[in-house]
């Protein structure tokens, strides 16, 4: 197991990724699905019970969107380790379910904000963009995808934290994150991106105050993770659509892989720590990420019974 004490760097999680292939062949794979801007592999573990059978539901998880935010990340990882190396006690959510995790989509903002305190707080991508001589560094990926790109909550300045890219993809990880959406959107369920901070459940839509038709099952799916999560720990997160707790921000994953087609998706925001709210200390590491992951496993849950 990677351990809780500390957080990671890009490097060592895919380290991790690469022993768990070598130690668990018959129930895990990676996937190489494409390179940041500045080069570093990103790769996706699917995690199987092993039983070969082929074309079972999806559940697509991803961390790291955001630089600064490195509980998501090590949340991700944990998952990943309770799947794999404790899989006879998660065996009910590998029946019919394949789980396929992306742990840092943003490596080259990650790598950037562990480099010193004074670039602890980076959130964007690090693909610069200059005009008129001036450059800029970085794209929000949690901006940047084509449905409703540069809608509200969205900047169009270059230099905002909330910059929505050049383009709609503009941005290699966020490509990689688009093709994999699409790769599973036949039988791929639940979407669940892990973002901080706040304590949320989020759901679709982000990018309009409207609700989609299916609201009530996003809402019962998110509320069993959330009541777990309070059950397991007392944490309280809080239920409900994106733009309806925090106001619209368009351009988001979430909101994509819904149109894309998953009947679930969501945004978990994970609760704040340290002094910024993005930097629990690295002894409460332990502690977030197995609540975490109980709110995770229940959502799971749920899912693998009502689709
Ligand atoms: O603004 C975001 O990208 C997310 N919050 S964060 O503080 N982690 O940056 C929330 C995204 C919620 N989903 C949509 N607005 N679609
Ligand atoms: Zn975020």
């Amino acid at each position: 197991r990677l351990g809780t004490e500390r957080y990671y760097t890009q490097a060592e999680i895919n380290a991790y990724l690469d022993d768990l292939a070598a130690r668990y062949p018959s129930r895990v794979s990676l996937k190489v699905v494409g390179k940041s801007y500045e080069g570093r592999i990103l790769k996706t573990i699917t995690i199987t019970n092993g039983d070969g059978r082929l074309g079972k539901n999806v559940i697509l998880m991803d961390g790291g969107f955001h630089a600064r935010e490195w509980i998501s990340p090590a949340s991700a990882v944990y998952a990943i380790g309770e799947l794999v190396e404790n899989f006879e006690e998660n065996a009910d959510l590998l029946l019919d379910y394949d789980w396929v995790v992306l742990p840092v989509v943003n490596a080259d903002g990650y790598e950037y904000s562990q480099e010193s305190s004074s670039t602890r707080l980076w959130r964007k991508t690090r693909q610069p963009v200059t005009i008129n001589g001036k450059t800029c560094y970085g794209t929000d990926p949690n901006r940047n995808f084509d449905f409703h790109w540069l809608g509200k909550g969205a900047s169009s300045d270059y230099c905002s934290i909330t910059y929505a890219g050049p383009t709609a993809f503009s941005e290699p990880e966020t490509v990689v994150v688009r093709d994999l959406i699409h790769t599973y959107s036949e039988r791929g369920i639940m979407y669940l991106t892990l973002h901080s901070y706040g304590s949320y459940v989020l759901y679709p839509w982000g990018y309009t105050s409207e609700l989609p038709e299916t609201a009530d099952d996003l809402h019962e799916v998110g509320l069993a993770g959330a009541d777990a999560i309070k059950a397991y720990s007392g944490t309280k997160y809080t239920v409900g659509s994106s733009t309806g707790l925090l106001g619209e921000a368009a351009g988001a994953s979430d909101d994509y892989a819904f149109q894309a087609g998953f009947p679930i998706s969501f945004t978990m925001e994970l609760p704040r720590g340290g002094i910024y709210g993005f930097d629990p200390p690295a002894s409460s590491v332990d502690r977030l990420v197995k609540e975490t992951w109980v709110g995770i496993r229940a959502m799971g849950k749920k899912v693998t019974e009502k689709y």
